[in-house]
Formats: structure tokens, sequence, C-alpha cells
């Protein structure tokens, strides 16, 4: 068969950052799987760089038989639009293939989904997409299979992703060619914020330190791979996985720097310094919040304290961390927010940054505002934005909330008020530092600490710490 993968392009207005142009993973493991099964693969990443593929009659001229399209909440409007362009090439006669869904989006919102769409399949494709194409499985809509070996997938199809202008860096590996890498699936825990559940269900399935050192050598060999990012939701899991996958590296003397995503809880003294040893640079941390209640309130299953122990490791050990906050969850209040603030200037990571809540379809956290009506504003994609995010967007990313969201906010917390209050003092400091003369501005530095004592941080919340 001949098979057409795509994924849909970002929306011109995305509450979301839609700017870090990586590999999708996800339809790489299901093209290496459909090519060793000897299907033709085609691959066009819309989300990478636009295409008109439909128009240009892509799909006739290649005798594409079955179109697979990955799709995800925030780039779903561009999926709906390649939805009915096909469908319509199909009631003109001008095209007679198949149309299959599948990405995280058919797992939380089915029911957006054109009854038209011949297969949807929700959750891992692999096994699912096998039996449509064997003729094993006719139904309509298909809860995805786990796949229990992940070492029996075939290696990423490298040779199409590196001929594409993906972003091979990483910010904090000092490398040109840094190649991404997912090496396991699923997820134990809970955190109110978050869809990973519902979208893959709550038992871990990982790869093995062998498998992942192997493809890791390939691309080291082959492409010149000189770092890996492992961007996943739980790189470090297992202890027994991570201790194995860095004494191996260390064994087989392999010299290479890596970054991964991993949970404060998971790490002790002990591993960061080996980790350290096996070349990895950097840790992308889930903190959350400096707030205990927040904490709590996220259901994040971390401590203060265990977020302060890995930076301090971190630190002690050579590994830079990126910390991620999120600000404006219901029921936070600026006190909240003050202890996140507190806690970064305190320990210091390599940088960190706010992100302000939008509540993804099917996490805790939307199910409760839905339900209590917590919310200001829902777009057309099911996204739930809550009052002050405006005032928050302007605060945390500098930015007018019309450049994100179409919707003029009205609704005003507590928060933000006292956030807007401290907003407007700094945007006075700013410009009043703004026009003294940048000698003088020198010589005045040492006031900038009581300055700060009466407007609270003058520096700008998302900050890199270079040290
Ligand atoms: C790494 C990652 C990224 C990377 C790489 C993206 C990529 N496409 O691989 C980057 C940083 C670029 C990124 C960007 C974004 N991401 Co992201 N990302 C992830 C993360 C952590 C892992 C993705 C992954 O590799 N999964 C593993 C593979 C195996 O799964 P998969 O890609 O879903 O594919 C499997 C199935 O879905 C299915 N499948 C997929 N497509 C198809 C098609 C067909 C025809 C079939 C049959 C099956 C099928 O089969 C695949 C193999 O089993 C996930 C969280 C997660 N655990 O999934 C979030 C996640 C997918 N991202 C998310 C979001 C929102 C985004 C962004 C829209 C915005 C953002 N900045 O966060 C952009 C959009 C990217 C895009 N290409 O469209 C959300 C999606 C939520 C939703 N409801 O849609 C997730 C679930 C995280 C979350 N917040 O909950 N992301
Ligand atoms: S935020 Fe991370 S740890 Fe929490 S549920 Fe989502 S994937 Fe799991």
């Amino acid at each position: 068969m001949r098979i057409l993968f795509v994924t849909s392009a970002a929306p011109a207005r995305s509450a979301f950052s839609t700017s870090e142009k990586r590999p999708p993973l996800g339809l790489g493991s299901l093209m290496a799987l459909t090519r060793q099964a000897g299907h033709e693969v085609f691959f066009i990443d819309n989300y990478l760089q636009c295409s008109d593929f439909i128009q240009q009659r892509f799909l006739q001229e290649n005798r594409v038989d079955c179109i697979g399209i990955y799709a995800n909440t925030i780039c779903y409007r561009d999926t709906l639009r390649m939805f009915s362009e096909i469908e319509e090439l199909r009631e003109q006669g001008a095209w007679r293939g198949k149309m299959l869904v599948g990405g995280p989006h058919t797992s939380v919102a089915l029911e957006t989904i054109p009854e038209f769409v011949d297969h949807v399949v929700q959750g891992e494709g692999e096994h699912a997409l096998m039996d449509i194409l064997q003729g094993r499985e006719t139904e309509r809509v298909i809860p995805g299979r786990r796949v229990d070996d992940l070492d029996s997938l075939p290696f990423q199809p490298w040779d199409v992703f590196a001929a594409l202008p993906y972003d091979f860096t990483c910010p904090w590996i000092d490398a040109s060619h840094v190649f991404t890498l997912n090496t396991s699936r699923g997820c134990p825990f809970n955190c109110a914020f978050c869809s990973v559940g519902s979208i893959w269900g709550n038992r871990y399935v990982c790869q093995s330190p062998e498998r992942v050192v192997s493809e890791m050598q390939m691309l080291m060999n082959d492409y010149g791979a000189q770092g890996f990012y492992f961007r996943e939701d739980h790189f470090t899991l297992s202890l027994k996985r991570t201790t194995s996958f860095c004494e191996l590296l260390l064994s087989k003397n392999i010299n290479t720097q890596w970054a991964c995503e991993t949970r404060v809880d998971r790490m002790t003294e002990e591993l960061v310094r080996l980790m350290a040893r096996a070349g990895c640079k950097a840790f992308y941390l889930g903190v959350e919040s400096g707030s205990e209640r927040i904490l709590a309130l996220l259901n994040k299953q971390i401590t203060l304290a265990q977020i302060e122990n890995t930076i301090r490791w971190c630190k002690k050990y050579g590994i830079k961390t990126y910390c991620s906050l999120i600000v404006g969850v219901p029921g936070e209040t600026y006190d909240d927010f003050l202890q996140s603030e507190a806690l970064m200037q305190r320990l210091r990571p390599h940088s960190y940054s706010f992100n302000v809540f939008v509540g993804i379809p099917k996490s805790p956290l939307y199910l409760q505002c839905l339900k209590d009506k917590s919310y200001e504003y829902m777009d057309d994609l099911g996204l739930l934005y809550l009052p002050g995010f405006d005032i928050k967007c302007g605060y945390f990313y500098g930015l007018d909330s019309s450049v994100l969201v179409d919707h003029k906010f009205r609704q005003r917390t507590a928060f933000d008020r006292q956030l807007n209050a401290r907003w407007r003092r700094r945007k006075i400091y700013w410009t009043v530092a703004g026009m003294i003369p940048p000698r003088l501005r020198q010589a005045l530095r040492p006031l900038k600490n009581r300055v700060a004592k009466v407007l609270g941080s003058v520096s700008r919340p998302g900050q890199n710490n270079e040290d």
C-alpha cells in the first residue's frame, strides 16, 4: 500500500508555544513500522512547513491509498480543514483512498471528529494501524492496544527526518546535531493540569537501556549526532533503567551529551552524580509552584525539599536545570505566586519560566473548571481560559492576550489586581530607569535591591541565571 502520513499546521494564534519544531516521533514510529512491513511511505510535516498538498494533487499524483493524520487539540482547526478538503475530493471521485486519524486529540475529543473519517485510533497506534492495513480491523473507532515491548519497534525513520529543517539543537547542550528521542510511554501520576493520563493510561512502558543506546550509537555513526534530548514525560521514572542506561554509556565509553525531562521525586544525589558522569548536561523539571498548597492542589506529589535538593545536587555535579512553573490555576493567590518567585530567586536554577494556565480537555483541572464554571472563556477547540488571563499574559509573556486568543477578558481575581498593580509599578521603574544615562545607572546599581523591596522583584519573571 502507498501511505501518506501528515501532521496539522499550527494555528496563527495559540496560548501554547508552537515554535519548537522537532520530528514527530509518534508518526515516526508508525512510518518505520509500515515501511518495515513493505508499504511505501510518504510524509508531509505541515506543522514544520505548511503545504498545500491536497490542492497540489499530491494524493492523486502519488497514487496514495491511505492518508494517516496526526491530530492534537491545538492544531485541530487545520486537521478539520484537511478532513473536509479530502472528503470533497472523495465526493468528486477525484481520490478514493482511506482517511485515518490518530494522536492525542482522538482520546480527548472524539466527538469532534467527522463521521466520514474512516478510522479513528485512540492512544498508541502501532497495533491498530497494522490491523487496519491488513484488513483485520474494521471498526471505525479503535482504542489502540498498548505496545508492551517497545524494543520490538524499529528505529525512527531518521533518513526522512534528518533531511528536513527541524530544530536539531537543544538550548542546554553545546552541540549542533542534537537528536530528540522518545523512549518510554505512559505515566502513573495524575497531575491535575495534565491530560497525558487520559491519552496514554497510567501504565509505564519503556525501552531497555540497550535499545536506547544502540539507536544513539547508530545516530552518532550515521548522522553525526553530537547530543540527545529525551523529550518524554518520564525518562527517569525507573531508577533501575536510568542507572543501567548511564552505566552502559560509561562502560561502552560513549562520549556524548544529553538532556532529559524528569520529576524531582525520582532524584537522589547518587543518581545525579552518575547521570552527570554519563554525559547528562541538563534537566527540564516540572516544578510547577513554590507553594506547598498549590503543589497539593495540583496533585503533583513532589515537595519543596525535593525541588531544592535536586537543584542543589545538579549545581554540584554540573547539570543545568530548567524549571517550568504554572501560574494562574484556579484558587491560586498572589501570595502563592510570590512563594514561587521567591523559590526561584533562592534556588537560582539555570533558567525558569512561568506558564499561564490554560485548561486542556480531559485533564482533571479542566473537568473541575467546567463543573464549577470557574473559567471565563472556552474557545472553539474546547480550551478553557480563566479570569485575568490577559493580565497574566502581559505580565509573564510581555504579550497582549489578543496575540494568543480572540477574547476580551473582563473578570478579575484578587490575584490579578495585585499582579496588575505590581506590573504598573514595574513599568514605571523601567521607564524611569531607561531615561537615566548608563553611567549614572551603573552608579545607582546598589540602590536596585532597595527599590526591589518596595516594588517586589524588578527583574523580569522568566529568567536566565547563567551562573
Ligand atoms: C515531545 C512532545 C512534543 C515535542 C515533539 C512533538 C511531536 N509531535 O512528537 C514538541 C516540543 C515539538 C511538542 C510540541 C507540541 N506539543 Co507536545 N508533547 C510531546 C510529548 C511530551 C511526547 C510526544 C511523543 O513523542 N509521544 C510518544 C508518541 C509515541 O506518541 P504520539 O506522538 O502521540 O503518537 C502515537 C499515537 O498518538 C498514535 N498516533 C499519532 N498519530 C497518528 C496517526 C494515525 C493515522 C494513527 C493510526 C495513529 C496515530 O500512534 C503513535 C504511536 O503510538 C507529549 C506528551 C505525551 N506523552 O505524548 C506532548 C503532547 C503531545 N504535546 C502537546 C501539545 C499541546 C503540543 C503543542 C500543540 C503545543 C506545545 N508546545 O505544547 C505542540 C504541537 C506539536 C505538533 N507537532 O503538532 C499535548 C497534546 C494535548 C492534546 N490534547 O492535543 C501533549 C499530549 C502534552 C500535554 N500537554 O498534554 N510536543
Ligand atoms: S505532568 Fe508529568 S508527571 Fe504529571 S501527570 Fe503529566 S506526565 Fe505525569
